[in-house]
């Protein structure tokens, strides 16, 4: 049951907000021509003369759960806070105050909340103005593609469920617009999840190396899609300019040179990003993309338990309804492949734990994807903060590294450490190398092999870390 003082128009305008969503409103105010308007809604209503006398009995206001002031006279509302507080400790109490000057006042004398028309009015006109960008990005967004009949999209190396589908958001904006949209990455669908979710969900996606980039200039437009750092790619040819950038990650100043940039760092996904686009465009979002975009948003938010904003969760809200379950469940938690099992089981035998680290070399293998998952599960361990993963496939060996320290970039130390052996690269949180053997092709025996090459990668690994641990790279 909710009391509120005052039956003017503020009054009145939530007594009827109140009654509609079926509330027991008590009003009271002095003036009867609006008391009676309240009641033609159905409030309860006493008529009291606050400026002579506070006498409520009748009204017991021990018993209302919420009690709103909204009278217009400073004084009254100073005494019937005053009297409200004494009365009942228990209830919320919100004043409506006719300016900010006050708040203090009213927050001592134990009002909860303090609504004010200058901060309301602020509230407003600054939804209002970010509603607006978003509409005017949308309409910026449609022009430059109406210009083009071919786009190119381009996710960083190795993509993630966000960049993955994001990117397939992007691509069904241009085609509903009956333009040509390819979506190009380089490196590998690693995980069995990732995989399982562009197998379930149709996508197609075309690998490239390095040495194929130049296709992306036949395209109209290009478009970065949560890319923070073009040193994530290795197939955007460094003399193209992107057309578009589309990211929730705060990014380096030379890519805003594109046309079209829309950058929303504090958001937790691109897949929000692309998601509102799609509600904004008009366009239904079938099944699998709705799936494949709340993946998306669940992986960079994990789960909501890392940065995330009301966009994130509204983006949920509206995806909600449209997702097929059984198609998320398959892809959050994949069948795992015997082969995969053994090789996790070597890396938990074979873990070796030093301080906050922990290294494990399993040998020969035959899918370098299980290195990353074994990666994955031992930074898992009570108190390890990064892990590494050594494995060997025919004549090479292969490093997954995974780091959650703030002061561990593993990107850095990985590439510091084995870019002169072979390649690296990677993220702050995870990274991967890959060494020629030719210089342990002394060694004949297999199982010697592969202990020296890890015994060699983790001395190199530690010395590097050290270097970091001094603060010189
Ligand atoms: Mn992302």
């Amino acid at each position: 049951m909710t009391l509120i003082f005052g039956a003017g128009k503020i009054g009145y305008a939530v007594a009827l907000v109140l009654k509609k969503r079926g509330k027991e409103v008590v009003v009271i105010d002095k003036n009867m021509q609006a008391l009676n308007r309240a009641e033609s809604i159905g409030c309860k209503t006493y008529n009291f003369d606050f400026t002579k006398s506070f006498n409520l009995i009748g009204v017991n206001i021990s018993k209302f759960k919420e009690i709103i002031i909204t009278t217009s006279d400073h004084k009254v509302t100073i005494d019937a806070l005053k009297i409200s507080r004494e009365l009942n400790k228990e209830a919320l109490i919100i004043i409506n105050a006719p300016s900010s000057e006050h708040i203090t006042v009213f927050k001592k004398l134990g009002a909860d909340f303090v609504v004010t028309p200058d901060r309301s009015m602020a509230q407003i006109i600054i939804n209002q103005l970010e509603l607006s960008t978003y509409w005017r990005n949308k309409d910026l967004l449609k022009k430059l593609l109406e210009k083009s009949k071919s786009l190119a999209i381009v996710m960083h190396d190795n993509p993630d469920p966000d960049a993955m589908s994001s990117a397939y958001a992007l691509k069904t904006i241009a085609e509903s617009m009956k333009i040509n949209a390819d979506i190009y990455y380089g490196g590998e669908i690693g995980h069995e999840g990732n995989k399982m979710m562009v197998e379930l969900l149709k996508w197609d996606f075309k690998k490239i190396t390095e040495h194929k980039k130049y296709v992306l200039r036949e395209y109209d437009k290009v478009a970065l899609i949560d890319m923070p750092n073009l040193s994530n790619t290795t197939i955007f040819p460094s003399e193209i300019k992107p057309d578009i950038i589309i990211d929730h990650h705060y990014t380096e100043e030379d890519k805003i040179g594109a046309e079209f940039v829309d950058i929303r760092p504090k958001v937790g996904a691109t897949a929000t990003i692309m998601t509102s686009y799609l509600r904004d465009f008009g366009i239904e979002v079938n099944e699998l993309l709705a799936t494949g975009l709340m993946y998306g948003i669940l992986v960079d938010t994990n789960n909501f338990k890392r940065n995330f904003e009301k966009e994130d969760t509204d983006a949920v809200y509206y995806l909600k309804p449209r997702i097929n379950k059984e198609l998320l469940n398959i892809i959050e938690n994949p069948n795992i492949s015997s082969s995969t099992l053994d090789v996790l089981s070597k890396a938990i035998n074979n873990k070796k734990i030093y301080d906050k680290y922990v290294i494990s070399n399993v040998g020969y293998i035959e899918k370098k994807e299980a290195l990353s998952q074994s990666a994955d599960l031992l930074l898992k361990l009570e108190g390890i903060t990064v892990s590494l993963v050594i494995g060997i496939i025919e004549d090479h060996a292969y490093i997954s590294a995974r780091s959650r320290d703030q002061v561990i970039d593993i990107s850095r130390v990985i590439t510091k450490t084995f870019s002169k052996m072979g390649s690296a690269g990677g993220h702050m949180n995870f990274a991967a190398a890959k060494i020629s053997l030719g210089a342990f092709s002394y060694t004949e025996d297999k199982e010697i092999l592969a202990r020296i090459v890890g015994d060699t990668i983790s001395e190199y690994f530690f010395k590097t870390l050290k270097l970091n641990n001094k603060g010189s790279i």
